[in-house]
C-alpha cells in the first residue's frame, strides 16, 4: 500500500474504533452488535495498543471484570440499556452476561498490549490485575470444559466464534430445530439474510442456549453439542505461552507470580499441542479438523479453523518480538502440509482472499458468513503464522487483504473472490487489525 493510502486507512480505522468506544469497552459494531463481545475485545485491544494503550488495557480489564466465579469469561457482556437491539439479550440469559464463552485469545492479547507500552502497563499494574484472572479462565477451560481427548469443548456454535462453519453441521443436525423462546432477528436489519445464518440454524442455536441456561450453565450435563475446534485449541496454546511470558515479566518486576508457574503454562501449552496433533490432524485434507466429542468422530471438512495451528509450527527464540506463538510446535512435516494447503486451490491458490471455508468444500458460499467469506481476523492470524515461518510471499498476500478494508467501509467480512464488503460495516476488529497491520 502507498504511504498516503496507508495513512488514510489508519486515520479511518482509528475513527471507527473511537466511534465504537463506549467509555469502558468497544462494541463490535453499533447496530448489529451493541454490547461487549469477548474475543472481539481481544482483537480490538491488539489494534488499539499502538495508539491508545491505556484504552487497550481498559478493554481487557472491563471484560475480565465480568468473569464468572467459576472462571469463565463470558461471550457477551450486555450493556443492558441497549438490550433490545440484539437477540438473545440479557433477559434471555437472566444475567448481565451470556453464559457461553468464546475462543481464548485474551492472554495473548494482554501480552501484546503490554509489549506495546511496558511502562504504562507497569504503572497501572496491568499484569498483576489480569494474570490471576486469565489463569482462572484457562483453568475453567482445561478442567470444566475438558473433552474426551483432553482438549476443551465448545458447547454451542457461538462459542467457536465461527458460528455456521460446516464443521458444526453434523452435530447441529442432531439438535431439534425447535425453541421455546420466540426468535427475534434484529441482525437482519443490519446485514443481508443471505449473509447471516438461516432460520433453521437460529432455532437450533436457541434450543442449545436454552438447554445450557436451564442447566444453570453447569458443564457436567451434556446438552447435545460438544465440539473440539482446532482454532480454539490453538489460541489456547498460544495464550498459555503468553501467560508463561507474563510470569517472567512479573518476576523481573518483583511481582508475585510463583516462578514455577511459567513452566506449568508451557507444559499446558505442550499438552494442548500434543492432543491437537494426536486427535485432530486430517492427513487427506492436509490440515486440522474439528472433533465431535459426543461421537468421538473427526469432522472431515476443510476450513480456515484447521490452518490456525500454523501459529504453533515455528520454534521461536524466547522473547521474540513476534509474541509467544510458536515457542513449541506441531511437527515440521505438518507445518509444510498446512502451508501447501493454505497456498492450494481451496484457499489462497483459488482466489485472491482467504476464505473461511475451503473453496473445495461442498458448503462453500462466498456470501454466507463463516461458510466462505474472508474474515480479517483469520487473515491476521495466518499472516502472523506464515511470517514467523519466513514465508514472506504468503505473508504479503495475507497483508494485501487489508487493502480493501478502508475502501469497503471496514466490513465484517468480504467476498473471497472480489473483496466486496459483506455483513455489517464499521466493524471494530476489521479496523483494529488493519491498524495492527499498518502501524
Ligand atoms: C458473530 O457471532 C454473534 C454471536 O456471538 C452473532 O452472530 O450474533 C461471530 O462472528 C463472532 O465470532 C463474533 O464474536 C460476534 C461479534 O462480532 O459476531
Amino acid at each position: 500500500m502507498h504511504k498516503d493510502v496507508e495513512q488514510v486507512a489508519v486515520d479511518a480505522a482509528a475513527r471507527v474504533l473511537d466511534t465504537n468506544w463506549t467509555g469502558r469497552h468497544t462494541v463490535p459494531a453499533t447496530g448489529l452488535y451493541p454490547h461487549q463481545w469477548s474475543w472481539d475485545s481481544a482483537f480490538v485491544a491488539i489494534g488499539n495498543r499502538h495508539r491508545e494503550p491505556a484504552r487497550a488495557r481498559a478493554e481487557l480489564v472491563t471484560l475480565l471484570d465480568a468473569q464468572w466465579a467459576d472462571g469463565r469469561v463470558p461471550q457477551i457482556v450486555y450493556d443492558v440499556g441497549r438490550d433490545d437491539d440484539y437477540a438473545p439479550g440479557a433477559g434471555f440469559w437472566r444475567s448481565e452476561t451470556s453464559g457461553l464463552v468464546q475462543p481464548p485469545v485474551h492472554a495473548w492479547a494482554a501480552w501484546l498490549v503490554h509489549c506495546a507500552d511496558p511502562a504504562g502497563s507497569a504503572r497501572e499494574g496491568f499484569f498483576a490485575s489480569v494474570y490471576p484472572r486469565l489463569v482462572r479462565w484457562h483453568e475453567y477451560l482445561h478442567v470444566r470444559r475438558a473433552g474426551g481427548v483432553g482438549l476443551p469443548v465448545a458447547k454451542h456454535p457461538w462459542e467457536t466464534g465461527t458460528d455456521n462453519s460446516p464443521l458444526w453441521d453434523v452435530a447441529l443436525e442432531r439438535v431439534p430445530p425447535e425453541a421455546r423462546t420466540p426468535i427475534r432477528r434484529p441482525d437482519l436489519r443490519h446485514a443481508g439474510s443471505g449473509e447471516r445464518p438461516g432460520g433453521r440454524d437460529y432455532r437450533r442455536y436457541y434450543r442449545l442456549a436454552e438447554a445450557y441456561r436451564d442447566a444453570g450453565c453447569a458443564d457436567d450435563l451434556p446438552i447435545g453439542f460438544a465440539m473440539v475446534c482446532p482454532l480454539f485449541a490453538s489460541v489456547l496454546a498460544v495464550s498459555e505461552l503468553a501467560l508463561a511470558r507474563m510470569v517472567t515479566a512479573l518476576s523481573d518486576g518483583g511481582g508475585s507470580a510463583p516462578s514455577a508457574a511459567g513452566g506449568a503454562h508451557e507444559a499446558a501449552a505442550a499438552r494442548v499441542i500434543a492432543a491437537l496433533d494426536k486427535h485432530l490432524w486430517d492427513e487427506e485434507l492436509g490440515l486440522y479438523v474439528a472433533l465431535d466429542d459426543t461421537t468421538g468422530e473427526r469432522v472431515h471438512r476443510a476450513t480456515v479453523n484447521g490452518l490456525v495451528p500454523l501459529l504453533l509450527a515455528t520454534p521461536l527464540a524466547p522473547g521474540s518480538a513476534m509474541g509467544p506463538e510458536g515457542a513449541v510446535g506441531v511437527g515440521a512435516g505438518r507445518a509444510e502440509r498446512m502451508l501447501a494447503t493454505l497456498a492450494g486451490p481451496g484457499f489462497l491458490g483459488g482466489g485472491p482472499f482467504l476464505p473461511s471455508t475451503s473453496r473445495e468444500d461442498p458448503a462453500f458460499d462466498p456470501a454466507l458468513y463463516w461458510r466462505g467469506p474472508a474474515w480479517f481476523n483469520m487473515s491476521w492470524l495466518l499472516q502472523r503464522a506464515v511470517r514467523a515461518r519466513g514465508r514472506d510471499d504468503l505473508a504479503a498476500r495475507l497483508k494485501g487483504h487489508f487493502t480493501v478494508a478502508e475502501p469497503e467501509g471496514f466490513p465484517e467480512y468480504v467476498d473471497p473472490d472480489t473483496g466486496a464488503g459483506r455483513g455489517t460495516r464499521q466493524f471494530s476488529w476489521t479496523a483494529a487489525l488493519t491498524l495492527d497491520m499498518l502501524l
